[in-house]
């Protein structure tokens, strides 16, 4: 499969303590004399270091198995992950039911380091492993009348104890626009860590969109339908004054009940530390050009 990109932010980089600290006094020696380039840097460094394997497993977002950050984890171990299958249907060249095992042994599998950013404003750094959505979309087929990707979570009564409540409407479902599906920064997670990833963060396989907020990331799908029109997304149809179909991070466009221009490191103890949101969640010179001329704050 094409290889389209490549994450020059090693975790073996971020996660080497002492260099961390040695650059961090190096900056602050090097004071005024450091360009613009050099704090960017600094800034994807300081937010590049990964979380434990229990602040990512342990406090989660996952309606259907509860809506609190600790149920994920109790309750997500009823769902059955393994046969999977995934149907592709809608604009592709081959519509049909593809078992997760043979999608497997088609993919590159690589880890991303990414920043993981939630709305409710805390974030944290996960180690995913997994294969660049496009790949998938290339293999089912695009049809160049196609212009949007519709994403599907599985709705299990038996297995999600959470959708026997009308919290959200079941299924959840998601949406990206067909370039951000297709984007190299964009992929289906099936690990983190280099294990398998766990129910609760959205086994078998989970979309990660790292320059949007994490609803944008849905969990467990059993369908991808390409399309022509933009296709509903779950919090939009909850509440569509306070989360809009594009869902960028972005300091500048506030959530209606709280600001966006910070966020709290998920982890970083007692006295969490805040840190300010960077735009696309740090991702911009990649993704901007995704958006180029459109008013942000209108498509938000
Ligand atoms: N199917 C499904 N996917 C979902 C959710 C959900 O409730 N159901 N929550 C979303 C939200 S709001 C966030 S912040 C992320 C959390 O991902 P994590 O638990 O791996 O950190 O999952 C997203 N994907
Ligand atoms: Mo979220």
């Amino acid at each position: 499969m094409a290889y389209r990109w490549k994450n020059d932010l090693k975790e073996s980089q971020v996660t080497d303590q002492s260099l961390w600290l040695n650059r961090r006094q190096l900056i602050a020696g090097a004071g005024a004399g450091l360009g613009l380039a050099g704090i960017a840097q600094t800034a994807q460094a300081e937010a590049l270091e990964p979380n434990s394997w229990d602040d990512v497993t342990n406090y989660n977002n996952y309606y259907e198995f509860g809506t609190g950050k600790e149920d994920p984890a109790a309750n997500a171990h009823t769902l059955v992950t393994s046969p999977w299958t995934v149907k592709i249907d809608g604009l592709v060249d081959t519509p049909g039911d593809y078992a997760l095992e043979d999608i497997l042994s088609k993919m590159t599998i690589e880890e991303r380091l990414y920043r993981f950013r939630c709305v409710e404003a805390w974030s944290m750094v996960v180690p995913w492993n997994g294969f660049e959505l496009a790949d998938l979309l290339e293999m089912a087929g695009v049809l160049s009348s196609a212009k949007y990707v519709a994403f599907e979570t599985a709705n299990r009564p038996d297995e999600m104890p959470g959708v026997r409540y009308p919290v959200l409407d079941w299924p959840y479902v998601e949406g990206l626009r067909l370039d951000e599906a297709m984007h190299p920064l964009t992929i289906m997670a099936t690990g983190i860590y280099g294990k398998d990833i766990p129910n609760q963060n959205g086994a078998p396989m989970r979309l990660v969109v790292p320059w949007k907020y994490g609803f944008k990331s849905i969990k467990s799908i059993v369908r991808i339908t390409l399309t022509e029109d933009e296709p509903p997304t779950s919090w939009n149809k909850a509440n569509a004054r306070e989360y809009g179909f594009y869902s960028n991070v972005n300091p500048e466009v506030s959530h209606p009940r709280w600001s966006q221009a910070s966020e709290r490191v998920i982890g970083s103890g007692l006295f969490a530390t805040r840190q300010d949101t960077l735009m696309m969640n740090g991702y911009a010179d990649e993704v901007g050009g995704l958006y180029a001329g459109m008013d942000l704050k209108a498509f938000f």
